[in-house]
């Protein structure tokens, strides 16, 4: 599945002081920094100040969710994006590292509610994981820093405001100078 990122979507321009964090693993490092300079890359365009960016290093993909959660707990951040690269090798512990990093980022979101986006390679072989790298498929990191800036947009348009009523409460009263009681 080659493909590249739906490009119909109006890059996302930040509102001021909303931060984020990158990920970054170690694993297949030389790759890896290509996909973060994507996100930077991204996000810089995108109007995110210096201050506002933090990046961390952990030892491999497996590890980023782990990363992310302790981050997300934070509540600092409105997005944090994820750039890592597993590449297929001779026993099946690519499919753990792949599969696990895809569920526990997918999870972080999810229980946290601060949107973290995939910049993983997944690749068969490593001509296919600079492919997309900064090559002729793209850039992953950057595509899942886009993706970030816009889910955090929707996140804060979509914040909860006040706490919701139960469906089935009573209306609230009408306002105004209390009747008296008729004699
Ligand atoms: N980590 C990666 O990010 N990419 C890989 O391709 C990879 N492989 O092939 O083994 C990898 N393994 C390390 C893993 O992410 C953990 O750091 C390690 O298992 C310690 O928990």
């Amino acid at each position: 599945m080659a493909g590249r990122a739906p490009s119909s979507h109006r890059r996302a321009r930040s509102r001021p002081g909303l931060r984020f964090a990158v990920v970054a693993g170690r694993f297949n490092e030389s790759i890896t920094k290509r996909l973060l300079d994507g996100a930077l890359h991204a996000l810089d365009a995108a109007g995110v100040a210096e201050k506002d960016l933090e990046v961390h290093w952990v030892p491999g993909a497996f590890e980023l969710p782990q990363a992310a959660l302790h981050l997300a707990r934070t509540r600092r951040f409105a997005a944090i994006i994820c750039v890592g690269c597993v590449i297929r090798g001779q026993t099946p512990h690519f499919d753990f590292v792949a599969g696990q990093a895809a569920a526990g980022i997918q999870r972080v979101g999810l229980d946290t509610g601060v949107p973290t986006t995939f910049g993983v390679v997944t690749a068969l072989t490593e001509a296919q994981a600079w492919e997309r790298a900064g090559g002729d498929v793209g850039n992953r990191g950057q595509e899942a820093a886009d993706a970030a800036l816009e889910m955090a947009e929707f996140a804060q348009r979509h914040a909860p405001t006040a706490r919701p009523r139960p469906i089935d409460a009573r209306p609230p009263r009408p306002r105004g100078p209390a009747k008296r009681a008729r004699r």
